[in-house]
């Protein structure tokens, strides 16, 4: 099944130099970027995109994070991309995630209440449509 994802390089991607190490991983995955622009997200955006994290403990944190700097964001397609993607990123947790993925790779030690992993994918078909709609209209 050919479908369309929401992917996105967070701020530490950016700010540690790793968008050309991300997008060549996606690339050699076979994935084309259909669409790609660099945003500074804003609070009302934020809320928006992590929706079902509102009002958690580490939300605050979340937003200081994503705020910290521009972000790259992508829309993606290729065969079963939504799953395939989460795969090339890994484990929420770079502690966790295993090696040969993204964060696996790439993630590192960071002082935050929100778990900074580099990079974002839409979890579902549903959820990527609701994302694309959100950042590229
Ligand atoms: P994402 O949505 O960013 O692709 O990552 P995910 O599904 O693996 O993680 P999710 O549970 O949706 O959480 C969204 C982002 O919030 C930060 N986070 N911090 N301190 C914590 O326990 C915690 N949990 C989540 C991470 O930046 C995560 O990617
Ligand atoms: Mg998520």
């Amino acid at each position: 099944m050919i479908e369309r994802t929401f992917m996105m390089i967070k701020p530490d991607g950016v700010q540690r130099g790793k968008v050309g190490e991300i997008i060549r991983r996606i690339e050699n995955k076979g994935y084309r970027i259909v669409d790609i622009k660099m945003v500074r997200p804003t609070e009302i955006l934020l809320d928006a995109h992590y929706a079902e994290h509102v009002g958690k403990s580490f939300y605050p944190s979340l937003v200081a994070y994503m705020t910290s700097g521009p972000v790259i964001a992508m829309i993606g397609e290729g065969t079963n991309i939504v799953a395939g993607w989460r795969m090339l990123m890994g484990a929420t947790n770079p502690t966790d995630a295993a090696p040969g993925t993204i964060r696996g790779d790439l993630g590192r030690e960071w002082q935050s209440d929100a778990i900074m992993n580099l990079v974002h994918g839409s979890d579902s078909v549903t959820t990527a449509k609701r994302e694309i709609e959100l950042w590229f209209s």
